[in-house]
């Protein structure tokens, strides 16, 4: 048996990627008797019939699981947010670095759609994301810029995009990969969102190596079961000064004495990245007293 991996589910068949060729798959019966589901991004043993034809005999074990979409095996996760139309919705951003954390994925951020905003706005923004220990790449599909970066973290990985609607994803993609033609969608201007033109998941080759999924992006977005006392280790910046902190068990909210708060009046930490976590930290107390 060969080993491979799914990239896309199509018309009842699985397509296998195994070496540089794809595999139109059939699936054993018995995973729907395990109740073992398959996902893209899974590595499978495929049972070969002839040059192009297989049946998927086991799954292998996951390094990892993304949901909503479905998606396993992600080295990394590609947040892509456009500067403007739409406007970024930082309390998002921040809910999905946090998620990225959380299932132990590296996060890059990608700023789209730098051609409509002002070099201050972008570099603002850059800054705070940078500060915050994430590495950032403000791009622009309309202009270029950003794009040879782009390429270079996807090169050789398997990657994954998420963001909101109309942040510019496919469009990407399709500049980075000639042939691609993913759809992509006007933003509306009546309600400012995108039109979720992207409803499928599979994982892409790219020519210069690597896989990565487009994504309708990640619908739904649970504030993960943290401790409160360990919410701070999601926001790297934060985590330099809280060992600093007068207590130990500080919540950087309103007790005295609190490096945190400390550093973000000296704007070393994003003020608004501050107010982010509180948000968060409310959220994770809701949810103890709900478990
Ligand atoms: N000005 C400008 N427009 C862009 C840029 N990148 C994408 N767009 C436009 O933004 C709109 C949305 O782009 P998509 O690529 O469809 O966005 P998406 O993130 O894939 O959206 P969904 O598939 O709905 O999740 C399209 O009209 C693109 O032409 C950019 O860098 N600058
Ligand atoms: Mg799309
Ligand atoms: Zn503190």
């Amino acid at each position: 048996m060969q080993e491979g991996i799914l990239i896309k589910g199509y018309g009842g068949f699985y397509y296998v990627k195994i070496g540089k060729k794809l595999w139109e798959c059939s699936l054993r019966g018995k995973f729907r008797r395990l109740k073992q589901s398959i996902i893209i991004g899974d590595r499978v043993l495929v049972r070969v019939l002839d040059e192009n034809k297989g049946v998927i005999e086991e799954i292998l074990p996951r390094t990892n699981e993304l949901n909503r979409p479905a998606i396993a095996n992600v080295e990394q996760v590609l947040i892509t947010f456009a500067l403007k139309n739409p406007d970024p919705d930082f309390l998002l951003l921040d809910r999905m670095l946090l998620m990225a954390r959380q299932k132990d994925l590296p996060a890059v951020i990608f700023f789209n759609k730098a051609d409509l905003a002002g070099e201050e706005t972008v570099s603002d923004i850059v800054n705070i994301y940078e500060k915050a220990g994430y590495p950032v790449i403000p791009c622009s599909v309309k202009t270029g810029l950003g794009l040879d970066r782009v390429r270079f973290i996807l090169k050789d990985k398997i990657s994954v995009f998420t963001g909101p609607s109309g942040a510019g994803k496919s469009s990407i993609l399709n500049a980075i990969q000639q042939g691609l033609s993913l759809k992509t969608g006007e933003v509306s201007q009546k309600i400012g969102r995108g039109r979720h033109t992207t409803r499928h998941v599979e994982l892409l080759e790219l020519d210069f190596g690597g896989l990565v999924a487009d994504t309708p992006g990640f619908s739904v977005l649970e504030m993960p079961p943290v401790p409160r006392e360990e919410l701070d280790s999601f926001f790297p910046e934060m985590e330099e000064y809280a060992f600093q902190c007068r207590f130990s068990s500080c919540l950087h909210d309103r007790e005295p004495d609190c490096a945190v708060k400390e550093a973000v009046k000296q704007g070393l930490i994003d003020p608004g990245r501050h107010q982010r976590y509180l948000i968060f930290l409310k959220e994770v107390i809701e949810n103890e007293r709900r478990y």
